[in-house]
């Protein structure tokens, strides 16, 4: 061992002393009672030789700890800078955090959004099948309709088929009537011929052949070939009403039945009843100068200034009109209804003074006509109360004028100009010529247009021809004023 190692022994003991002084000190800090106890443990001494110093001593307060242990500047700075370096990490560590954070709540804002989208396509879905469903009853219900429309036009196709059928099954009948009608029209002059022993009926009248100005509207009509063959083939069906013989009543015997009468009087006419004060239509007792006995009779004050006389009447078909000479001298029916007043009565009326006639007619669409003449009176009865008119005036046409001067005819009177009787064919008394544009005092038929074998109807020819009965008429007289 060299010098060196004796002097490094010598610092080393040296070191060692100090060193345990100074941890007693140290511990005598921390335990002061037991630093007194504590035995000296440097107990050997070592000698170093002396070295000649050549160089810079250094020394060192601490301990003497080997180089790679001794914990220098550099470490201090490295540690701060890893400490540096881990702060940095941490705070980008924490600002990460604080993003994932961010994230996270987003995550969950996403996941809430995610369950509401859910829920949302849950309820379309359900809306969607909800459709399809009603779709699928709306197209079945379609197709049910379709079916019915389908089943309705084949239906109405067949109705149409059917109405066609039964078209030309009413051709064909209509056809077998009108050939039958005509083979019983045969069978008749036949049995005529067989069974009359050669009498013959006496030729009818000709039928009316005016065309008539004015035709109720809205009435169906026959033609004139119809006219012939039904009347061929319902000789009795119509006409009826009118009754095989005349009757008895008159107008004498009967009794006033309404309130409308009055018991004053009584009046030369009607017109003197109004101008005596009575203005109300009704039933008056009049009794014209020069004749036997009293009457009643209608007075019409409500139209055309009053004081109208009725001397004829016809709405209901409720009285015979097919009567006798007697009855038609001395009138029948009922006052407030149907009745003739009587041509007796008609003659001492219009040779009081100077009168004039209305005749209205009402068709069975309610529509009132009228024709009126400026004069108007009978001849005695020994002329067969003959008919004087004057001139025409009004909207119905003119069908009386062509009577005009002809006497009057009923069934046991023959006084018209027809070889055979007029009130026979036209079941009425009238002043006939041969036989007549107006029949008034025929058979009252319901509804118009009537088919006879004769033109017995109630018509004026110039207003619905001889086959159009109308519906009421009213003949008036009043004094010319
Ligand atoms: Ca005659």
């Amino acid at each position: 061992m060299g010098t060196v190692a004796w002097g490094l022994c010598a610092l080393f003991c040296a070191w060692t002393c100090g060193r345990s002084a100074g941890l007693s000190r140290r511990r005598r800090g921390f335990d002061d009672h037991s630093a007194d106890d504590l035995p000296k443990r440097c107990s050997y001494t070592f000698l170093v030789p002396e070295q000649k110093i050549t160089g810079p001593i250094c020394a060192s307060r601490g301990s003497s700890l080997p180089d790679k242990e001794r914990v220098t500047r550099m470490d201090i700075a490295d540690v701060r800078e890893l400490l540096s370096k881990q702060r940095r990490e941490m705070e980008t560590l924490r600002m990460v955090v604080d993003v994932d954070g961010n994230l996270v709540n987003e995550m969950k804002l996403l996941r809430k959004e995610s369950r509401n989208m859910n829920s949302r396509v849950t309820q379309l879905y359900m809306q969607l099948l909800h459709e399809i469903i009603r779709k699928r009853d709306n197209s079945l219900e379609l197709a049910q309709l379709e079916a019915r429309v389908l089943n309705v036009t084949a239906e109405a196709l067949r109705l149409s088929s059917r109405y066609r059928d039964l078209e030309a099954r009413f051709a064909a009948l209509a056809g077998v009537v009108n050939n039958q009608s005509v083979l019983i029209g045969a069978l008749e002059e036949k049995c005529l011929h067989v069974y009359g022993h050669g009498r013959q009926e006496p030729l009818p009248p000709p039928l009316v052949q005016v065309v008539p100005e004015n035709i109720p509207v809205h009435v169906p009509r026959f033609s004139n070939e119809i006219h012939m063959e039904h009347s061929r083939a319902f000789p009795r069906d119509r006409g009826s009403r009118a009754g095989p013989a005349p009757t008895g009543s008159t107008l004498e015997a009967k009794q006033p039945t309404t309130s409308n009468f009055s018991s004053e009087g009584p009046f030369l006419d009607c017109f003197h009843a109004m101008q005596a004060g009575h203005g109300t239509s009704g039933m008056y007792l009049l009794k014209p100068n020069d004749s036997e006995r009293p009457m009643q009779a209608w007075c019409e004050h409500d139209m055309d200034g009053g004081g109208w006389t009725v001397i004829q009447r016809r709405k209901d078909g409720s009285v015979n009109f097919f009567r006798n000479w007697e009855n038609y001298k001395k009138g029948f029916g009922n006052i407030d209804g149907e009745h003739w007043l009587g041509l007796e009565n008609i003659y001492n009326l219009g040779r009081q003074e100077d009168y004039k006639l209305l005749v209205e007619l009402q068709d069975w669409m309610e529509k009132k006509v009228y024709a009126a003449y400026s004069s108007f009176h009978l001849e005695p009865e020994s002329e067969s109360y003959r008919l004087r008119l004057g001139t025409y005036q009004g909207n119905a046409g003119d069908s009386l004028t062509s009577h005009n001067g002809k006497q009057f005819t009923t069934l046991d009177r023959d006084k018209d100009a027809f070889s055979g009787n007029c009130a026979h064919f036209h079941k009425g008394g009238w002043w006939y010529n041969a036989c007549g544009q107006t029949n008034l005092n025929g058979v009252w038929y319901s509804g118009g247009v009537y088919r006879s074998k004769f033109q017995d109807g109630v018509f004026w020819a110039d207003y619905g021809g001889g086959f159009y009965s109308m519906k009421s008429v009213r003949m008036l007289i009043k004094p010319i004023e």
